[in-house]
């Protein structure tokens, strides 16, 4: 490994101009210490930086490169987009082909509406439950990342308060109490804000899995009750699957776990890497969106000609070759399989979480079921195994709370590099 030495100096430059040197805060490597690495090229699953480094990418732009980076299909889309202009902020075909394909895709989706990242999904689906019903409270968990409109930036209050408190500065508490707080994996914890807010709650909204406190699954059952749950209090349900979506499988997390939301948002994979965010699901709801409905929406770049090649192109792709999804599940139960013994034979105090593609290695021997187990891992100790592996080849997500994003560019070959790494970290700092 060459020293980070173009790393440091752009970062002391960029620090000068950029709040934290970053434009998103988890590229700070805030939580591991240490000089982000500033990449500059990335092929398949390899990723370069600018000190001519090259590493494993484990984290693929946060989710959307489930192809590798720079699939020929998608590349070939932009390229062709590019030539007839880059934006037009007028209706285009390609908005109706990536509105039938995402409609064809998902069958709770039977409308959709094209934006510019999740964090506008969210904020749109959430807006479109309040005007759909009527009601302002929003039901959310604990752990679950929703982007960072100001209702999702929202804890717990503490002790009976059942509304929420802004869980960032800049976030009026007249807009937080309106955000209620569950626990994930308890129904009970959903029931009760139900019935102490009778009426009142317009959506619930989660990750189906999720993978914004580590990876967490959901509890049998769990999907199903806050469907019943929202049945019986006429509440929307959404899933959130910027992460899921497409992830998991064609259908994302409701095809894989059976439960069908109301709204679900997408994100990551639906731009292959472009800007692209969505919100869909029931007509009845979509139709309350504007300009047909009250609830007001729009985006200068939303549906962009560009964005929308990348997006089909990748969809398009996923769809044709569902063996894509096979091979990058089982990269991912091989990958889990590999952790689980390498920490059984090291006896390291580690659990091995995820879903298909996605992994996640806590440093906790707690059981990982919600954000308050989640919080028992050994942060510290992530950090020396983050920076391990970075010195040897390995990009991986700089935060416990995060995942391993594998694509079908990886192989069993740069898994087993990885298992070979972990098990001489673990002999070289037990
Ligand atoms: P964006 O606004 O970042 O496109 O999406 C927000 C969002 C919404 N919902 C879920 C489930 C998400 O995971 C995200 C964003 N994910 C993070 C990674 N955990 C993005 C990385 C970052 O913030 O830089």
């Amino acid at each position: 490994m060459n020293t980070p030495e173009q790393s440091q100096s752009l970062f002391a430059r960029a620090q000068e101009l950029i709040p934290g040197g970053v434009n998103s805060p988890v590229r700070a490597f805030g939580s591991v210490g240490g000089t982000p690495r500033f990449m500059q090229r990335a092929d398949r699953q390899m990723i370069y930086d600018v000190d001519g480094n090259a590493y494993v990418d484990y984290i693929g732009s946060w989710g959307p490169m489930i192809l590798g980076h720079n699939h020929p299909a998608v590349l070939r889309a932009v390229q062709q987009a590019i030539g007839n202009g880059l934006s037009f902020g007028a209706a285009t075909q390609a908005e109706v082909e990536m509105a039938s394909l995402v409609c064809s895709m998902v069958p709770s989706v039977e409308m959709v509406r094209m934006v510019n990242s999740g964090t506008e999904a969210v904020m749109s689906a959430v807006r479109a439950a309040r005007g759909y019903t009527g009601r302002d409270r929003i039901i959310k968990f604990a752990g679950c990342y929703h982007g960072h409109c100001d209702a999702m930036l929202v804890k717990a209050g503490s002790g009976v308060m059942t509304s929420g408190v802004p869980d960032s500065a800049g976030v009026p508490a007249g807009c937080a109490m309106d955000t209620l707080t569950a626990a994930y994996n308890d129904l009970d914890s959903v029931r009760e804000l139900f019935s102490e807010n009778p009426g009142q709650v317009a959506a619930v909204i989660l990750e189906p899995v999720a993978a914004n406190m580590g990876v967490v699954e959901p509890k049998e059952g769990f999907l199903k009750g806050l469907r019943q749950l929202c049945d019986e209090n006429g509440a929307v349900l959404i899933f959130d699957e910027v992460i899921t979506g497409f992830r998991l499988s064609l259908t994302g997390a409701q095809g894989v776990y059976g439960v069908t939301p109301d709204l679900c948002t997408f994100g990551k994979i639906i731009g292959a890497g472009m800007p692209v965010g969505a919100y869909g699901g029931k007509r009845e709801i979509m139709q309350t969106i504007s300009p047909v409905g009250r609830v007001y929406q729009a985006g200068t770049l939303s549906g962009n000609p560009v964005a929308m090649a990348a997006g089909i192109a990748q969809l398009s792709h996923l769809r044709d070759t569902p063996e894509v999804y096979t091979q990058v599940n089982a990269l991912g139960d091989y990958l889990r399989d590999g952790m689980r013994r390498v920490i059984e034979a090291h006896h390291a105090p580690c659990q091995v979480t995820g879903v298909g593609s996605l992994c996640c290695l806590f440093f906790t021997p707690e059981p990982v079921t919600d954000y308050e187990s989640a919080k028992t891992a050994d942060t510290a100790r992530f950090a020396r195994y983050f920076h391990f592996m970075l010195q040897h080849g390995q990009s991986l997500a700089p935060s416990q709370f995060e995942a391993i994003f594998l694509s079908c560019a990886h192989t069993r070959e740069n898994l087993d590099e990885y298992l070979e790494l972990l098990d001489r970290f673990f002999t070289q700092q037990p």
